[in-house]
């Protein structure tokens, strides 16, 4: 047996499956894939392991300027979407439009990963990268993580 197979077999085979949910909150103007007022990125990663996601989001959902699109729920830089796709709640925070162009002022977004992860500690990390024009705030909310034991056979 090669050591491939031992592994798929084995090792690899026994770690649990990790469920994590949260909502997201999208608050003020945030630009979405903008060159110029962003790109306005949000990344969700498992420490020492995989990155959940990489995106732009975008409260501008005025459909003539694309400009202002966000990849969610594609992975930056690979969507173009019209702003707030995706979006279980939009304007529902109570955070004024500053925008000027009819955006709306925060969004709510339900967000689910699972990953398979090895050892007895998970650190999740949550950031918005530097960008041009930095005006944006989020926040997070129900954060559940369930652990599905690995099956044995
Ligand atoms: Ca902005
Ligand atoms: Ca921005």
């Amino acid at each position: 047996m090669t050591p491939f197979l031992r592994s798929a077999h084995g090792h690899g085979s026994a770690l649990p499956g990790l469920k994590v949910t949260l909502e997201l909150f999208v608050i003020k103007t945030w630009d979405g894939n903008s060159p110029f007022a962003g790109p306005d990125r949000w990344i969700a990663s498992v420490d020492g392991g995989p990155v959940l996601l990489d995106a732009t989001f975008s409260n501008d959902d005025a459909p003539f300027d694309p400009e202002f699109f966000q990849s969610y729920p594609q992975q930056f830089p690979g969507g173009s979407n019209p702003g707030l796709t995706g979006a279980e709640e939009k304007g529902t925070l109570g955070y004024p439009d500053e925008s000027g162009y009819g955006g709306v002022g925060d969004s709510i977004y339900k967000l689910t990963f699972t990953f398979r992860h090895s050892g007895n500690h998970l650190t999740l990390r949550f950031v918005d990268p530097p960008r041009a024009d930095a005006n944006e705030l989020w926040g997070l909310d129900c954060v559940r993580v369930k652990v599905r034991k690995a099956e044995t056979r």
